[in-house]
């Protein structure tokens, strides 16, 4: 049979892609083989551990050495900062990032990507932009770099840095800022579209204590970011501390209450300065703190030998200048091979790309469904595209087998299990011709098999 266009287009198209899969089966390993890499021992609850990696050090034998045995989550100090991949405006440099990614990739470890908006060392060209040329220039950046390295990237910390010090709680005054507090979630949205498989993070520091204005200020964005559907998978704790900012007594709680939000928490940048037992039991702490947390997914320490720091003087990280184990090291160990797997949730974590269309023609709608699924819980992002007319309104079936929702956003559903029917809401049933629009839900047990499809209302 000879197929007309006509027909065609009445074939159903399902195309279901598994973007990332994080993570793996955990088996409990008998109390006797505690692991005796930090890699390991973060592995046995399904965490990493992870460090900041210059690329001008790849060619220390020492340094390199100790990079493979005991981390298995990279990120680049410097290399993958907006000046480092946009030197000049259009013109993308990815050879020292790269280098970075190459050794962590043949080693079998995975990568944060640090970071792809920040008002800090920003290319020069950019310093000197405001307005919309500003803002198309960052997304534009944000998309280049998220695509250039789609599918190799863990999590992006996709801002950095965006709220002010002190008792404001609000947003730091930047170039970046000045463009529109939209800013912030134009980014997310940006570098979900450009690699829908790794996580997007927004990363800040001083942040880690649960009365400070900055760490408030900063929960209610992420409230207000799950609430509207603005893409956002996790938070980063940098967590430097010294004796002017110490490991805050409340500092498990902020990570709960975090994760409480429905995102995954990351400690991203530890680095701890003093020396011997005072120095163990704050590391000792930080990482308790992070394994009483189902949804900590992984510590990153801001470096490997004391030498290596940013703040070498302050020796605040767990290898000494020649490379030897101090008291924290073991002291971080130790509570990692102490985790019980079983009390533990975070095992298992897929990201799943659904596209279910008939080719919808004018007037017509599609629907693809993003999800990421933990054990016993799930985020449903489904994406409504007009056909090739626009659209006035909007509906969307999915089926739930195995779960029930608990929250949604920019849609209103029919129900909460079952075949719901999701209807758009004021603001967004309006979708221009080959545009897309987004609303999404939460749920707990499997969001397996939604299986949205769109029609026009
Ligand atoms: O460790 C980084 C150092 O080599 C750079 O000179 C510095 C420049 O801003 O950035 C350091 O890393 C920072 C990270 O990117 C963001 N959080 C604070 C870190 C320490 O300053």
């Amino acid at each position: 049979m000879r197929l007309t266009s006509k027909s065609v287009a009445l074939i159903p198209i399902i195309a279901t892609v598994v973007t990332a899969a994080i993570g793996a089966t955990l088996i409990a390993p008998p109390a006797a083989s505690a692991a005796t890499t930090l890699g390991a021992a973060a592995q046995q609850s399904g965490r990493y551990f992870g460090t900041a990696v210059a690329a001008g050090r790849l060619g220390d034998s020492t340094y390199v050495g100790i990079l493979n045995r005991e981390f298995d989550m990279v990120t680049a100090e410097n290399e993958m900062k907006m000046d480092a991949t946009e030197p000049q405006q259009g013109r993308f440099s990815y050879g020292n990032a790269d280098r970075i990614v190459n050794q962590a990739r043949t080693q079998g470890k995975r990568i944060r990507g640090h970071a792809l908006a920040w008002h800090s060392q920003q290319p020069g060209w950019m310093q000197s932009m405001s307005g919309s040329a500003l803002r198309n220039a960052m997304l534009n950046h944000v998309t280049q770099v998220a695509t250039y390295y789609r599918g190799k990237i863990y999590a992006w910390d996709v801002v950095n840095e965006a709220f002010a010090d002190g008792s404001s709680g609000g947003r730091r005054d930047s170039n970046l800022q000045r463009t529109g507090n939209d800013w912030i979630e134009a980014a997310f949205r940006a570098a979900r579209a450009a690699d829908p498989g790794a996580k997007l993070c927004y990363n800040d520091y001083n942040t880690d204590d649960w009365s400070h204005a900055k760490t408030q200020g900063v929960y209610r964005m992420v409230q207000d970011f799950k609430s509207r559907g603005v893409p956002i998978d996790c938070v980063g704790f940098q967590s430097h501390f010294n004796a002017q900012s110490p490991v805050p007594s409340n500092y498990q709680t902020t990570l709960q209450n975090f994760a409480n939000l429905g995102v995954d928490v990351q400690i991203t940048e530890l680095d701890i300065e003093g020396s011997g037992s005072s120095q163990a039991s704050n590391y000792d702490r930080v990482t308790r703190a992070c394994l009483a947390v189902a949804r900590c997914t992984g510590i990153t320490v801001w470096g490997i030998r004391d030498t290596d720091s940013w703040r070498a003087s302050g020796t605040p990280l767990l290898f000494d200048g020649n490379g030897n184990k101090k008291a924290a090291y073991t002291s971080v160990l130790n509570a990692l091979n102490s985790a019980d797997p079983g009390t533990t949730t975070t095992t298992t974590t897929t990201t799943t790309t659904t596209t279910t269309s008939n080719d919808p023609g004018p007037g017509g709608c599609t629907a693809s469904v993003s999800l990421n699924q933990w054990n016993g819980g799930f985020v449903a992002t489904i994406k409504v595209t007009a056909g090739s007319s626009a659209l006035s309104g909007w509906r969307v079936t999915t089926t739930l087998s195995n779960g029930t929702v608990t929250g949604s956003w920019s849609a209103s559903g029919s129900g909460t299990s079952g075949t719901i029917n999701w209807s758009n809401v004021d603001y967004n049933g309006n979708v221009p011709a080959g545009q897309s629009t987004e609303f999404g839900f939460q749920g707990s047990g499997s969001g397996a098999g939604l299986n949205p499809s769109c029609t026009a209302s």
